[in-house]
């Protein structure tokens, strides 16, 4: 497979693809490796979970300089995205060291309980967010003590190949942690049916998501999804306009929108519409597009031809309310986009129309819907006429009005008068089709273990 750069189409990289044959050796490698990683003591698993987080602080910048080149992130994403990878590699390194088992009191004996690992655990990676994703699985699934193999997407494996070569460098023994770069439905779907695989960490397209749960399901196989999203930003008279209009392009654009928290439907109150959409517009023209090592750029380009084809799909049909700049080729940029709703569209009808499209599918780029509401109530409802529920924000000065929407939005991650969605040590994770199961926080560990229950008679 050719690794391209997104923003100079010129190729980085050429890597090896598995087939199912070397996915089943791998599989048999993290297999043998469980015996012994499964044994090591938590002080030492801590220690050497803490030494790979400090072999990544030592790589921060190759590996910000390798996201740059083969997912055409910028230089700020990237760089915090080095640091993400550290610091939740450090926050699972002391779990070892903490996640104790209890000790129940029962008549006649003692009964105590274990966290046990669950053995080789696959984690399946997007093209989105490569490193980051595949540590928000990685780390909790080794500090619990299972043995991973990674299966990077098909256009972005070149951080997933350095961190397993890291991991090594950091003294994690061989096996632990492996990458297979392959095809989704050759190393991917074989990883998901291979019997030793105990558990699947998935993170990418809803569809596939389905499929990966039911394929699992056969085998009562445990998996954790992060899937869709179509998000809302929704925006009350009663807020500070100035930072909602500044907050909402970033909220949406951001790594040129391919991201799955991404609030690409801006939902605002009747009365302050017109005034909300001038200031977002002047918002959305100053959003900086370009060359990714520019640290003044906001915004790079899509991942690749073929993303770029999906994204021009869904605004060909439809009056563009205004679109930022972008430079023209090589490389498969797309302009900030921001679509109107047109006079009479209902956010809760059925309907057809190239809006309508737009406003309800998820695009994964650089585009966002605007849609005027009547009341608390009708953005509510808005907000959850769709089968995701991965994020949403929530702006107003009314802190009971906050607190009521949060409560009333179907979603995993909201924010309230801002657009953040993720802290490592705080859970996330989606609502109805955005997935099952928690990533990050110390809710994730329960993921990756199954508790034991011991009785010992005394009798
Ligand atoms: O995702 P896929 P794609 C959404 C976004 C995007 C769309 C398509 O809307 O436009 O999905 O992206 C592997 N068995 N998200 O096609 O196919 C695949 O190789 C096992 C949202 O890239 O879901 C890759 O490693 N594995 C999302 C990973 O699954 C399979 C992030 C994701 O690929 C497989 C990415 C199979 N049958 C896309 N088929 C988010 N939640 O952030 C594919 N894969």
């Amino acid at each position: 497979m050719k690794v391209l750069n997104p923003a100079t189409e010129d190729v980085v990289a050429e890597v090896g693809m598995a087939d199912a044959a070397e996915v089943d050796r791998v599989v048999e490698r993290a297999r043998t490796a469980f015996a012994s990683w499964r044994s090591v003591a938590p002080g030492e698993r801590a220690r050497l979970l803490r030494r790979f987080a400090q072999v990544v602080e030592d790589h921060a910048e190759e590996l910000a300089q390798l996201e740059i080149a083969g997912a055409g992130h910028t230089i700020g994403n990237a760089r915090w995205e080095a640091g993400n990878v550290r610091d939740v590699l450090n926050f699972y390194a002391g779990a070892p060291e903490r996640d104790h088992g209890r000790q129940i009191p029962v008549a006649g004996g003692v009964d105590i309980t274990f966290q046990e690992p669950l053995g080789v655990v696959g984690v399946i990676v997007p093209w989105n967010f490569p490193m980051v994703i595949m540590t928000w699985g990685v780390a909790p699934a080794l500090a619990a003590g299972n043995t991973v193999v990674v299966k990077p997407a098909e256009w972005t494996p070149l951080t997933a190949l350095r961190l397993a070569e890291l991991a090594l460098e950091a003294g994690i023994p061989e096996g632990v942690l492996q990458v297979v770069p392959g095809e989704g439905e050759v190393a991917g779907a074989r990883l998901v049916e291979h019997p030793d695989v105990r558990k699947i960490v998935f993170t990418g397209s809803t569809e596939v998501g389905k499929l990966i749960a039911a394929q699992a399901a056969a085998q009562v196989k445990r998996v954790t999804l992060e899937l869709g999203g179509k998000s809302a930003n929704i925006v009350f008279a009663d807020s500070d306009l100035d930072r909602a209009a500044a907050s909402a392009p970033m909220a949406v654009f951001d790594n040129s929108g391919q991201d799955c928290c991404a609030r690409s439907r801006i939902l605002v109150e009747r009365s302050v519409y017109d005034d909300f959409l001038a200031r977002l517009t002047r918002a959305v023209r100053d959003v900086k597009v370009g060359d990714p090592l520019d640290p003044a750029t906001q915004m790079g380009p899509l991942i690749s031809a073929e993303h770029h084809a999906r994204v021009t799909s869904f605004v060909g049909a439809v009056d563009v309310h205004t679109a930022g700049s972008c430079p023209d080729g090589p490389g498969f940029w797309f302009a900030p986009t921001v679509l109107a709703a047109p006079a009479g569209f209902d956010p809760l009808a059925e309907g057809s129309g190239a809006f309508h499209r737009a406003f309800t599918e998820e695009i994964f780029g650089p585009v966002v819907s605007v849609v005027p509401f009547d009341d608390e109530a009708h953005a509510v409802q808005i907000a959850n006429h769709t089968a995701y529920g991965l994020s949403g924000s929530i702006w107003t000065r009314d802190v009971g009005r906050a607190l009521r929407v949060a409560r009333a939005v179907e979603a995993g991650n909201l924010s309230v008068n801002s657009h953040s969605s993720v802290r490592y040590w705080t859970p996330f994770g989606g609502f109805k089709q955005s997935g099952l199961g928690r990533e990050l926080g110390p809710d994730a560990l329960a993921a990756f273990t199954e508790t034991k229950n011991v009785f010992i008679s005394t009798e």
